[in-house]
C-alpha cells in the first residue's frame, strides 16, 4: 500500500482547526490534528510546503521510520510547529493502521489496560458562589474530576474564567490586563475552602495556575493548598528551567503538573527523571503524535510520573480520539482533560468516543474513530485569532 495524497483541511466550526488528511492507493484515508492555537497556519503551510510532497509514495504502514524520517530528516528539530505537523501525519498514519488491519487503536497499542479513561472538565466561576454551583451542577451531571477556577477580587479577567471557556474561540484580540499575583494568591486558598466546605472530598479538585507563579510563590500556594487535598496544582511556573520545579517541591506535597506546551521527551526528561513532577501533561497534537507520547509515558513509568493530557477546546476532536486510545492502553495515565467543543465542533468532526460516568472512551470504530465532514468544514473558513496577552497592573507583560 503506498500514500497518494495528502491535503491539509483548515476550518472554523467554533474556533479554528488543521486537520491533515492521508489517502492511499487502497481507498483507505487517515486523518490527524495539526492545531496549533493562534499560529494555525504556520503548521498548515509547514505540512503543505515542506510535508506533504515527502508523503506521496511511501508505505502508511511504516509509522515509527515515517516520524524519525520527518524528524532527524529535517535537520531543524523539535519546536511547536514542527512537532504539530509530525504529530498530524503519525496520528492519520495510526489511523489507516487501524482501519487497515480493522481494529481501534487502542488495539495496536497493547490493548486495554482500564476500562475507561478518567476525565476532568472545567468549573470557571465570577465569584466563590457561582463556582461551587459550577462544580455542584458537573457532579450531577456525572464529572468525578473538576478544575477549579475563580475570578480572584481585584482581577478583571483572569486566566481559565469565563471568557472564551465555551469552546467558542474569543473575540480577536482581546487584552487581558491587571493580573496582580498577590491578590491571585490569597484568594485561591479562600476558593479552595469553600469549594471542599460546599462539596466534600469525594470529587478530585484541580487548578490551573497558568504559568504565572516564581518557584517560591508555587511553593507557598501549593503549602496553603495541601489540606484541600488537589488531584494538582498545574503549570505553577513556566517549566522552561526545568529545575525550578526542585524549589516547589520542597515546599510543598500538592502533586504538580506541567506540560502543555512540551512538544518532545526532551522538555521534561530532568522533571521526570529527577521526580519533580507527578502528572506529565504533553499532548499528543503538540508532542508529535501517539509514537512520541508513548516514549514519554514509558520514560516516566518507573518514576511514578503518570501523564494527564493537555484537552482544552483548541485541540480538535481528533487528538481527542488519539489521546483516548493512547489513554485507554497506556498502563500509566492518570487523567485526560475534557474541555467541550462548540456545538458544531463535532459536526465536522463525527466520531466515536463518548463520555459516560465520569470517563472517557474511544469507542471501538477501526482505527481513531474519527473524520472530518469536509463539504461541512468548507461551510467555516478561518477565522483569525490570538490568545488573550496578560500584563500586569503596571503594563508589563506576563505568562499567559
Ligand atoms: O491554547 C492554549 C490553551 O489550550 C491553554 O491555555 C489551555 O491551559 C490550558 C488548559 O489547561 O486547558
Ligand atoms: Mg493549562
Amino acid at each position: 500500500m503506498k500514500i497518494s495524497n495528502a491535503r491539509v483541511i483548515v476550518t472554523s466550526p467554533g474556533r479554528n482547526f488543521v486537520t491533515l488528511k492521508i489517502e492511499t492507493d487502497a481507498g483507505v484515508h487517515g486523518i490527524g490534528d495539526a492545531t496549533l492555537n493562534g499560529r494555525e497556519l504556520a503548521v498548515a503551510s509547514y505540512l503543505t510546503e515542506h510535508v506533504v510532497p515527502l508523503l506521496e509514495g511511501r508505505d502508511p504502514a511504516d509509522i515509527e521510520d515515517t516520524w524519525q524520517y520527518l524528524y532527524k530528516g529535517a535537520y531543524w528539530r523539535r519546536g511547536p510547529v514542527t512537532m504539530a505537523a509530525i504529530a498530524a501525519v503519525d496520528m492519520a498514519l495510526w489511523d489507516i493502521k487501524g482501519k487497515v488491519l480493522d481494529t481501534p487503536v487502542y488495539n495496536l497499542l497493547g490493548g486495554r489496560s482500564r476500562r475507561g479513561v478518567l476525565c476532568y472538565v472545567h468549573a470557571s466561576g465570577r465569584s466563590i458562589a457561582d463556582t461551587i454551583e459550577q462544580v455542584r451542577r458537573l457532579r450531577e451531571e456525572g464529572y468525578r474530576a473538576i478544575r477549579v477556577q475563580c475570578v480572584a477580587p481585584g482581577i478583571d479577567n483572569m486566566y481559565g474564567t469565563p471568557r472564551g471557556m465555551d469552546g467558542q474561540q474569543p473575540d480577536l484580540p482581546f487584552v487581558e490586563e491587571g493580573w496582580a499575583t498577590e491578590k491571585y494568591l490569597r484568594f485561591v486558598p479562600e476558593l479552595f475552602a469553600a469549594v471542599r466546605d460546599a462539596v466534600g472530598f469525594d470529587v478530585h479538585l484541580l487548578h490551573d495556575a497558568h504559568h504565572r507563579l516564581t518557584p517560591i510563590e508555587a511553593g507557598w500556594l501549593g503549602k496553603r493548598l495541601e489540606d484541600y487535598q488537589l488531584f494538582w496544582l498545574e503549570d505553577a511556573v513556566p517549566a522552561e528551567l526545568q529545575e525550578s520545579f526542585r524549589l516547589i517541591r520542597q515546599h510543598t506535597t500538592t502533586p504538580l503538573a506541567v506540560g502543555e506546551v512540551f512538544n518532545s521527551l526532551y522538555d521534561c526528561h530532568q522533571l521526570i527523571r529527577e521526580q519533580l513532577i507527578d502528572y506529565i501533561r504533553a499532548s499528543v497534537v503538540h508532542a508529535g503524535g501517539i509514537t512520541q507520547l508513548r516514549k514519554v509515558a514509558h520514560f516516566a513509568e518507573p518514576y511514578h510520573v503518570k501523564t494527564g493530557c493537555h484537552g482544552a477546546a483548541d485541540l480538535s476532536p481528533v487528538t481527542m480520539a488519539a489521546a483516548l486510545h493512547f489513554g485507554l492502553a497506556t498502563h500509566n495515565v492518570g487523567i485526560q482533560e475534557y474541555a467541550h467543543h462548540a456545538e458544531e465542533t463535532p459536526e465536522v468532526f463525527p466520531h466515536a468516543w463518548s463520555f459516560s460516568d465520569g470517563y472517557l472512551h474511544p469507542g471501538e470504530a477501526p482505527g481513531l474513530g474519527v473524520d472530518i465532514d469536509e463539504k461541512l468544514a468548507a461551510r467555516y473558513p478561518y477565522d483569525r485569532a490570538y490568545l488573550p496577552v496578560s500584563r500586569k497592573v503596571d503594563g508589563t507583560a506576563s505568562s499567559w
